[in-house]
């Protein structure tokens, strides 16, 4: 179907203020939070409900017509970004803004996708509740967007990521009809786990338009601390104390290298270190409870135990509210910094944490002796086994260079993470950073059964072609 026919279709179901069809409303849309990917598309269409966007998929499947969801647009692995052909039709999310039902018994929250994760978060605060992901995306990122990557962020460690924050969805298919999935049972034995499937499915199976979401008992309390270590094994092993001595309450263990905290001290204004010497490594690690009587204490006893074992060198306990948005301040600002520092070539790996380190170190030994002008700008959620193993590159690189020097870094990093049985991405997804990556480390069966799923779903290839797949 020619475009001007498509966008008059298109008019008669979302309505004239339903679609940006101008070049400056479009820039938004088809450029990347991190300005590394740009498209173009002829018409972004928003609709406002499941009822639109099922109208809308079955325009494009009738017509043959390729589909980018949407939802933030705060991905980092390009998955939202249409292709340079103008063929694609943006389908965003960003009016869906409802929250449909908080069940405050069942613990649960219903909310449409296009929901900013803020909102639900505070969604389930104003109903005395806490929705816990958590991630310095946070006010600009989709609910929606969130399942369709399987988001991780900072409190992984206590809560789970995105996946198993999930008790239900709703999800227009290719075809455009709706699959109502919205059940909020935590037992459900009948049959395979759809929802499973559609999240982290990177808009690749369907176009998620709602969800049911587990809620859980606001924290009452909650002590923060940053610590400097000499080495990463004394982080891995004051992981493991804290998840002894505090059991569920240990909420967020976050690690920064010394190169990466001097980053967010150059470039965030404001910023700055909470300890007066300098530290091989940093954490921020936050134990929060129902029950707050007793956490200062024993945040005292752990940091005193830490320093005394000699896994810290120094610590730094916050004293208040703002103390600790200072030091969470510095964690979220890391991705900003690394923007305004340069280019990055991005590696978001999971590991067992008990290779952590082993990782680290040869990777760096590589690293230091193949691309010895290139900092390393390693960050992440260890408690998890997810490092951000970021490489710096000047801001002028040349685009053959960025290129050439990405496909090298990326063979050192994921030859490594593959031979420690990690994986190349834990929770920014694979969109077309990572797809022919994947082709690489992802056995022939596995990848195989993808492709059934996908072919069984969206026989037309019609969803988000060339991402992840
Ligand atoms: P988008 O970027 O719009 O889309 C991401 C992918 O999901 C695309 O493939 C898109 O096609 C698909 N999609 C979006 N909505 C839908 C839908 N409704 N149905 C089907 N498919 C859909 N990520 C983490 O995991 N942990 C972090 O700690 C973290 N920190 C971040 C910090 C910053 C400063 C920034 C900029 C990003 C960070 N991210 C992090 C990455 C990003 O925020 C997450 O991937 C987030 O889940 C993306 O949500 P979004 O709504 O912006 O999705
Ligand atoms: C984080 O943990 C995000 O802050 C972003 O996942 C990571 O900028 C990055 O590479
Ligand atoms: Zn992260």
């Amino acid at each position: 179907m020619r475009i001007p026919e498509l966008i008059e279709r298109l008019t008669h179901l979302v309505g004239d203020d339903g679609l940006v069809l101008d070049a400056e409303g479009q820039a938004a849309y088809v450029r990347d939070w991190l300005g590394k990917w740009q498209g173009s598309t002829a018409v972004v269409a928003r609709p406002r409900n499941a009822a639109q966007v099922s109208a809308v998929m079955q325009l494009c499947h009738q017509t043959r017509t390729p589909v980018v969801p949407q939802g933030g647009n705060t991905g980092m692995s390009g998955g939202a970004t249409p292709d340079g052909s103008g063929a694609q039709v943006i389908l965003s999310l960003n009016r869906m803004k409802r929250i449909r039902e908080v069940d405050p018994v069942n613990n649960t929250l219903c909310a449409d996708a296009g929901v900013l994760l803020a909102e639900v978060q505070e969604a389930a605060r104003a109903a005395g509740r806490f929705f816990p992901l958590s991630l310095g995306a946070e006010g600009s990122c989709t609910i929606g967007g969130n399942l369709a990557t399987n988001a991780g962020g900072t409190a992984v460690l206590r809560y789970g990521n995105a996946r198993d924050l999930a008790l239900g969805l709703e999800v227009v298919l290719p075809d455009g009809r709706i699959w109502n999935g919205l059940r909020g049972l935590r037992k459900d034995n009948t049959g395979y786990d759809l929802t499973s499937l559609f999240i982290g499915s990177e808009g690749t199976l369907g176009i998620i338009t709602g969800a049911v979401l587990k809620l859980y008992p606001a924290a009452a309390g909650r002590a923060t601390a940053w610590g400097g270590a000499a080495t990463l094994p004394a982080l891995v092993q004051l992981l493991t104390r804290l998840q002894a001595a505090c059991g569920e309450r240990l909420t967020a263990f976050e690690m920064m290298s010394a190169s990466c905290l001097e980053l967010v001290l150059a470039h965030v204004s404001g910023a700055s270190s909470p300890l007066a010497g300098r530290h091989p490594y940093y954490v921020l690690f936050e134990l929060t409870d129902t029950e707050p009587s007793g956490l200062s204490a024993l945040m005292e006893q752990a940091a005193g135990a830490a320093l005394a074992e000699g896994l810290l060198q120094d610590c730094a306990i916050a004293m208040n509210e703002a103390q600790a948005r200072a030091m969470w301040r510095l964690r979220e600002g890391i991705s900003q910094a690394q923007v305004r520092a340069g280019k990055a070539v991005k590696h978001d790996i999971a590991l067992p944490v008990s290779r952590l380190a082993a990782f680290v170190e040869e990777a760096g030994a590589a690293l230091a002796a193949e691309f010895p002008a290139l900092p390393v700008v390693n960050f992440g959620h260890i408690g998890d086994g997810n490092l951000h193993y970021n490489v710096l590159l000047p801001p002028d690189v040349a685009a053959p260079e960025y290129a050439r020097l990405t496909a090298a870094l990326n063979r050192r990093v994921h030859d490594l993470v593959a031979q420690l049985d990690g994986s190349i991405s834990a929770e920014h997804g694979v969109g077309q950073l990572r797809r022919d990556e994947l082709r690489r480390y992802k056995s022939p069966v596995e990848m195989d059964l993808m492709w059934m799923i996908k072919r069984a779903l969206d026989p037309n290839h019609l969803m988000n072609p060339g991402k992840l797949l």
